[in-house]
């Protein structure tokens, strides 16, 4: 914990890369694991456009249940601490793969979603995005007003991240002196790949997570415990 914390106190400029586990402490389930949302559903039946386009219904349904359980948390100590991190750094960018928004309600301001929000939908006739933060959503599925049917407008297997994302997420993995990971299994590419660039740049890297993950071996330390726990520690000035 002491080294992990001098260099992330010394680094002008740092990355952070937060998954699922981030909000577990929010009371939000994780994709994988005992009670992950996946134990009762396969990935490929859910999150992919082959699904969607099979039974759109059926994917709405499942997002529409997701949004009510994010509906009503709030950021957890971990948020938190990720925020006022980024208040003490002149470069820093925080990389989420979480489609919940709360980094940003905890006060995050550089933050890139690299798996798109729950909170916006995208129109399969004319492409429009937008937010909608209705729960439950009336009717199912939504429609724009072109009269199209919506979508999540997240990433799905098989698709690709959005483009400037990915990019700004890769030039600061290249970039900073310091890379922290947290929360996330380290299973689901491109988004894994980060913290191998990071330190294949020469960053000091940083996992918080209480399992090991392939990225465990690689990095210059592993505190194994809750974000909600270590991250206030390990932050604190
Ligand atoms: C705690 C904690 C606490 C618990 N504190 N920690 C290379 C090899 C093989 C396959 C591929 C490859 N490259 C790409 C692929 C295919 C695929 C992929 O990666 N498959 C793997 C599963 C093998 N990737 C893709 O398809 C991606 N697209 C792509 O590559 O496009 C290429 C392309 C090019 C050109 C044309 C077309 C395409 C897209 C991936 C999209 C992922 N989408 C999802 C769903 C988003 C929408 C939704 O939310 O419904 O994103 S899948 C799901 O997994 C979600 C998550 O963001 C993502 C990662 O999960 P995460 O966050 O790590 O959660 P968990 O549950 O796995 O882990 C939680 C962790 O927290 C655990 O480790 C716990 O221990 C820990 N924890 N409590 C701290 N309190
Ligand atoms: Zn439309």
């Amino acid at each position: 914990m002491e080294n992990a914390r001098q260099w992330l106190a010394a680094a002008r400029s740092v990355a952070v890369l937060t998954g699922a586990g981030i909000s577990a402490e929010s009371e939000s389930p994780t994709f994988r694991g005992p009670n992950g949302l996946w134990r009762n559903n396969k990935p490929e039946q859910l999150a992919t456009p082959e699904a969607f386009a099979r039974d759109p219904h059926m994917v709405w349904e499942w997002y529409d249940w997701r949004r009510s359980v994010h509906a009503g948390k709030e950021p957890n100590a971990g948020h938190h601490a990720l925020a006022a991190l980024e208040r003490g750094k002149s470069e820093f960018l925080l990389i989420t793969q979480n489609v919940d928004s709360l980094h940003e309600r905890a006060g995050s301001r550089a933050v890139v979603h690299l798996h798109g929000s729950v909170w916006r939908v995208r129109c399969l006739e004319c492409g429009r995005e937008e937010a909608n933060e209705q729960v439950p959503l009336v009717p199912l599925p939504p429609r724009c007003e072109c009269g199209g049917m919506q979508r999540p407008a997240v990433v799905w297997f098989g698709e690709q991240l959005p483009q400037r994302e990915l990019q700004a997420a890769v030039n600061a993995a290249r970039q900073v002196e310091a890379f922290l990971v947290v929360g996330t299994s380290s299973l689901v590419y491109p988004a894994a790949a980060l913290p191998r660039v990071a330190l294949e740049s020469g960053a000091r890297v940083i996992e918080v997570n209480p399992e090991a993950t392939d990225l465990t071996p690689h990095a210059h330390a592993y505190l194994k415990g809750f974000a909600g726990e270590i991250l206030p520690a390990l932050l604190s000035q």
